[in-house]
């Protein structure tokens, strides 16, 4: 068993990591933290509470809200899924909410967490790092006692998510939403792996895969999956600015099943102004990062498939 601490922002593909996580054998997930970057912090709150209730194994997991707030804020168009997520009738059937919120926000509860911790902790993160770099700056103590980071953000070929005015196309969400608190955390010497957008472009969210999950529906985590990924749109014709791919579940699922994906050691940083803030990218005098090239897709899907069979 290992500690890992997760920290997610709400999106479909974040409460489905939350999901799978707790299946994993050999995960003992000591926290989980909640930021309303895409999403609104309540229903994400409340639906990863329910998510916890019906699918988790350990009664004594809690959920911390995040009061970290955007340099540049998420479209509401993508941000209101969390609420169609948080009424699904299969999280609210018991009409009763168990798992219980943390007094302290989440950046404090991911320090409280990894220090009161048996050892290391790895962390997960699937949106902005803004509450590890809030940590960081409470309770520096914590960057020894993190094993790694395993981060869904940025890129490192230019080719950037983010469609916004000022902004030059390099940019991955995450990354744009604080780009200076992940300026923060790649000052430090936390090992890191990243998940960006050049491998996360390997598995589209496809109507092929939908069908796949509804076969599968008998299974309940599986009927959720499906339900969450019908709130957004898949790769049909051509990739649009609002084209879903299953972004943090690689990042969560590659955290703890290296062999689904290759990796390579590169050196990265990221820019924290003008048109290209946020943008990460490749230089010698940067820090070592292992980034995630290349994923074995059908290794991938059944992984997910086992581990939400599992559940
Ligand atoms: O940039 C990917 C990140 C992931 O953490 N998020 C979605 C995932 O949770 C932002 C994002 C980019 N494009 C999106 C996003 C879209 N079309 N819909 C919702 N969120
Ligand atoms: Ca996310």
């Amino acid at each position: 068993m290992h500690n890992v601490y997760l920290d997610h922002d709400g999106n479909v593909d974040d409460l489905v990591s939350l999901l799978l996580l707790m299946q994993v054998p050999d995960v003992k997930l000591t926290g989980v933290g909640v930021v309303g970057a895409d999403s609104y912090l309540e229903p994400a709150v409340s639906a990863s509470r329910k998510i916890i209730d019906l699918f988790g194994h350990d009664r004594s997991l809690a959920v911390a809200a995040s009061d970290s707030r955007p340099v540049n804020q998420f479209p509401k168009a993508w941000r209101l899924s969390t609420f169609s997520f948080d009424a699904f009738p299969i999280l609210n059937e018991r009409g009763v909410v168990k798992t219980p919120v943390t007094d302290k926000p989440a950046h404090l509860d991911m320090v409280e967490k990894i220090m009161s911790a048996d050892g290391k902790t790895s962390l997960v993160m699937t949106g902005p790092l803004t509450d590890l770099a809030r940590a960081l700056k409470a309770e520096p103590a914590i960057e020894t006692k993190i094993d790694r980071l395993c981060w869904m953000g940025g890129t490192m070929d230019d080719r950037g998510n983010v469609a916004e005015p000022e902004q030059d196309g390099t940019v991955e969400w995450n990354a744009y939403w604080d780009p200076e608190a992940v300026k923060t955390v790649f000052a430090t010497a936390i090992p890191i792996q990243m998940v960006g957008l050049e491998s996360t472009r390997q598995i589209p969210l496809t109507p092929a895969i939908r069908q796949h999950w509804a076969k599968l529906r008998r299974y309940a985590a599986i009927d959720l999956m499906g339900q969450g990924y019908a709130l957004v749109p898949p790769l049909e014709h051509f990739e649009t600015n609002s084209t879903y791919y299953l972004w943090d579940v690689l990042n969560t699922v590659a955290s703890e099943y290296p062999d689904i994906v290759s990796t390579k050691q590169v050196q990265g940083d990221v820019l924290t102004t003008g048109p290209g803030a946020g943008r990460t990218f490749e230089t010698a005098t940067g820090r070592p990062i292992t980034l995630v090239t290349e994923v074995d897709q059908q290794a991938f899907f059944d992984q997910v498939d086992d581990l939400a069979k599992r559940a």
